[in-house]
């Protein structure tokens, strides 16, 4: 049987572009390698001492799980050991991690990353998964600073998710085209299952936690009501999909045609959802999978962060259907538009 790996496939990839020097494949194998820890340890999850909270609060305030900080351990790890990346931002921890060994010093790139998305669902066996960034650094001289990462994700060089659910894959673009590997567990690879990923044409699906209907703008409760009429014609009603990792909704959402949102509130204008690894890398996706995402006004990949944890409301899925949400949004809700 005629089959490519992850590696294989990377490597044929460098070689179309001569002027590559091969650090930029090298930083995503670590991170395939790293995901295949994190994996055989969610594999388990049920079982042993694996489960439960590692007893320490990180930066948004939430009680992190062993998982988390196992996740967390790893692609840290793997990172330092390659000595393409120089520093980390990671939603576990509140400040940049340096990674400043002979290596690593001389790194060219940054990852900012959430080593285990959605992690509230590890407990009762649903998807989760790792959302990863990586920057070309910008600051020329001594240690990476906070700097390199507050980049408009416009400038991301490569970003990915890898998604733990009834198989594990890893899929990730460099801005050439979306593809998606699954990882075979008899042998230890990723394999390419899901070439040039894109949105489908006929798309009915929509995302969202519903529960929040009350304190959302008023331009989403319209969307909301607009996925819900019935016209035959539009596909509608659409179909609510939502298991509260955002990997997994993206994942499904990609293959099955849908629209993600995570709005602002009104107790939360900018939302729940990180910016630098939660959105930007899904926005970067979705783009190169066909899509769109917004911020409900603005391109997602044109915001310029201002903090490492900094947030965003995100809108993302096919261009239509991102489009008729930010026509709402622009109609009626014109109070959350940013500044
Ligand atoms: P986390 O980073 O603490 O895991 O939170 C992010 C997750 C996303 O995966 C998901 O889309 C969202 O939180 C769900 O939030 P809610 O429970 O408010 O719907
Ligand atoms: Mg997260």
């Amino acid at each position: 049987m005629k089959f490519k790996t992850l590696t294989e496939f990377i490597i044929e990839k460098q070689a179309e572009y001569p002027q590559a020097s091969g650090e930029l494949s090298r930083l995503l194998s670590d991170i395939g390698i790293a995901a295949k820890f994190v994996n055989r340890e969610v594999n388990r999850a049920g079982l042993g001492d694996v489960m439960g909270y590692a007893g320490e609060v990180n930066v948004q305030g939430e009680e992190q799980k062993k998982l988390d900080v196992y996740a967390n351990d790893q692609f840290i790890a793997a990172l330092k050991s390659g000595g393409q990346c120089c520093a980390i931002g990671s939603e576990e921890n509140e400040e940049i991690i340096i990674l400043d060994n002979d290596v690593s010093r001389h790194g060219k790139y940054v990852v900012a990353m959430d080593p285990l998305d959605g992690s509230s669902n590890i407990e009762s066996n649903v998807s989760i998964g790792t959302l990863f960034s990586i920057y070309r650094r910008r600051t020329v001289r001594g240690n990476a600073q906070l700097e390199d990462f507050l980049q408009p994700g416009r400038n991301l060089v490569a970003a990915g998710y890898v998604i733990y659910g009834s198989s594990t894959m890893l899929v990730y673009t460099t801005g050439y085209g979306v593809n998606g590997f699954t990882l075979d567990p008899s042998v230890g690879l990723f394999i390419l299952s899901h070439p040039d990923m894109k949105y489908p044409e006929k798309c009915n699906i929509y995302s969202i936690n519903e529960a929040n209907y009350f304190s959302f703008p008023e331009g989403v409760r319209k969307y909301i009501h607009y996925c819900q009429e019935e016209d035959a014609a539009t596909n509608r009603p659409y179909s609510t999909r939502y298991i509260g990792s955002m990997v997994a909704d993206i994942h499904r959402n990609i293959i099955r045609g849908g629209i993600f949102l995570y709005p602002g509130t009104t107790k939360s204008k900018k939302g729940k959802l990180r910016l630098l690894y939660e959105c930007c890398p899904v926005a970067f996706l979705a783009e190169q999978a066909g899509g769109k995402a917004s911020d409900g006004f603005r391109r997602i990949l044109d915001i310029q962060p201002a903090m490492l944890h900094e947030r965003s409301p995100i809108f993302v899925g096919p261009v239509k259907m991102v489009e008729q949400a930010e026509n709402l949004m622009r109609l009626y809700s014109s109070e959350f538009k940013p500044d």
